[in-house]
């Protein structure tokens, strides 16, 4: 053997010596993301967290975006289960139609963990852990403050219309759950139409045009199950030649930057706090139930209520 093959047969061998693969060093965790698409301020904030936080972790993310579409969180999942990751988490888009594959991730032996929002499931430990919001509680939240607001006039009738978020979603179904809680208690709150404006500006805007269109009776307050939507609404009650945040009083939920802009022009009265911001927390706790750790069953992100009295001075703060 010549002195030059030796050489280089040498230097494989010791590189191949110090192969991580050989020097025992762990390899990187591998998660399956599913995100529900990108329909807010909200998912992009959400994204960015989790997406900036696996980097920063040295977590290998494998990110899917469903484009609001159940079918394609169910192939992504399906995708993960065959990639073998070691993980898999994701928020899923609707509450139902999820034993099916979560029984397949439970077959492979992966770990499934549900971010942001919650399925109804036959068998609960079909997911190990859900990190999130406590949507109820931000609708009751919404419910308080109009329940304060509308002790400034306590006799007068108020009429309230409602921009549902996605249908047989979590977010949608408590929010509105947690609001009606509140205000039955006042029954001079009447909610006179609710319809789903699918958490987008756009739709937003049709559904409270529509509403406004009907003309059956003076809307005096909207409650919207997010931001955006109430941001396409304002579009909507302007062009109809009303003042928002006057004419009629906008509550809303997740605290985006967009909102806070609102209230600092007068257009939205409040904004209950919604954090998307899940990224670090769920990279530790994939790291714990990977490495078998016990970990809570729910893990509830604390959130404040911002109305448009304190916008100016909060919205220098605002990470999302
Ligand atoms: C809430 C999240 C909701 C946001 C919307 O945690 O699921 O989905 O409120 C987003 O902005 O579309």
């Amino acid at each position: 053997m010549t002195l030059n093959r030796r050489a280089v047969l040498t230097a494989t061998l010791v590189a191949g010596l110090f192969n991580p693969m050989w020097a025992g060093a762990a390899q990187p965790l591998v998660m399956g993301f599913s995100q529900v698409g990108a329909e807010s301020e909200w998912r992009t904030a959400n994204t960015a967290s989790i997406k900036d936080a696996a980097k920063k972790d040295g977590i290998t993310l494998k990110f899917a975006d469903a484009q609001q579409k159940q079918e394609n969180q169910v192939k992504a999942l399906r995708s993960f289960i065959a990639q073998k990751v070691d993980v898999i988490a994701f928020s899923p888009v609707v509450e139902s139609g999820w034993d099916t594959v979560l029984r397949e991730a439970r077959a492979a032996k992966i770990p499934v963990i549900l971010t942001d929002r919650a399925v109804s499931v036959s068998d609960p430990s079909l997911y190990v852990t859900f990190i999130g919001s406590d949507f109820v509680e931000e609708g009751r939240k919404a419910g308080r403050w109009l329940l304060d607001f509308a002790k400034k006039a306590p006799n007068a009738e108020l009429n309230i219309v409602e921009l549902q978020g996605t249908v047989g979603s979590a977010p949608a179904i408590d929010r509105k759950k947690g609001f009606e809680e509140i205000i039955a208690s006042n029954p001079k709150l009447k909610l006179s139409r609710s319809q789903s404006g699918d958490f987008t500006r756009a739709k937003g805007k049709e559904v409270m045009e529509a509403f406004l269109k009907a003309k059956d009776k003076k809307i005096d307050v909207l409650y919207a199950h997010n931001d955006d939507m109430a941001i396409g609404a304002i579009q909507a009650i302007e062009e109809a030649g009303l003042k928002p945040g006057k004419d009629i009083i906008i509550i809303s939920i997740d605290g985006v930057k967009g909102a806070f802009e609102a209230m600092v022009a007068g257009k939205l009265n409040v904004t209950v706090e919604c954090n998307p911001l899940l990224g670090p927390q769920l990279m530790q706790l994939a790291r714990d139930v990977v490495a078998g750790k016990p970990v809570a069953r729910r893990i509830t992100t604390t959130e404040g209520v911002f109305p448009a009295e304190v916008a100016a001075k909060e919205l220098p703060n605002r990470r999302y």
